[in-house]
């Protein structure tokens, strides 16, 4: 099955994810990630047989990740995939050392993948039909996280649709 590890927002953040999705919907056309997809990839794991999903689940449970709080103030897009994000304008510390943390337990697992570079940011919109997000407000949220998921992606009627398998133990 299909894996990455991420953050998943707090209700109220998740309903400002989605005014915002909306916003940058209005303005840029596309496909919106919809309002119970939004979320902060830490690692993308890729395809992963039973036995070692189970591993990972267990693994997850029993490690607490530092509690911390990510402010989000920049727009940002990745040209290829016409992917909208929101995210920071400076790399967040915590947020790197985590995923460097997360990657090194792992590679001790067995995963292979770790991406040469990380820029935290939860998707907004694929398939932009324009990536012009320079007019737009900055956005201004504060994110505070104190617990990490292991989340299967998987497809259905065409929709990707996630399912948490695993929680971190409440830091
Ligand atoms: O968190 P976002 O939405 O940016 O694009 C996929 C999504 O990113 C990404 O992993 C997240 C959960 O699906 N993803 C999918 N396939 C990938 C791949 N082969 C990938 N990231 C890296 N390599």
């Amino acid at each position: 099955m299909r894996l990455f590890l991420a953050l998943i927002p707090p209700p109220a953040l998740r309903r400002r994810l989605a005014e915002l999705a909306e916003r940058a919907h209005a303005r840029l056309g596309g496909r919106r990630v919809p309002d119970d997809s939004l979320h902060l990839t830490l690692a993308f794991l890729g395809e992963r047989p039973t036995a070692q999903a189970e591993a990972l689940a267990r693994w997850v449970e029993e490690r607490p990740i530092p509690e911390g709080e990510w402010r989000l103030d920049a727009w940002g897009s990745f040209r290829r995939p016409g992917i909208v994000w929101v995210g920071s304008r400076t790399p967040d510390r915590a947020l790197t050392e985590l995923q460097a943390a997360l990657w090194q337990d792992l590679e001790r697992h067995g995963v292979a993948g770790r991406p040469s570079g990380f820029i935290p940011h939860v998707t907004l919109l694929r398939r932009a039909h324009r990536l012009d997000t320079a007019e737009m407000s900055p956005p201004d949220l504060a994110w505070p996280y104190r617990q990490l998921a292991l989340v299967r992606s998987f497809t259905d009627q065409d929709r990707a649709r996630y399912q948490t398998l695993a929680r971190s133990p409440l830091s």
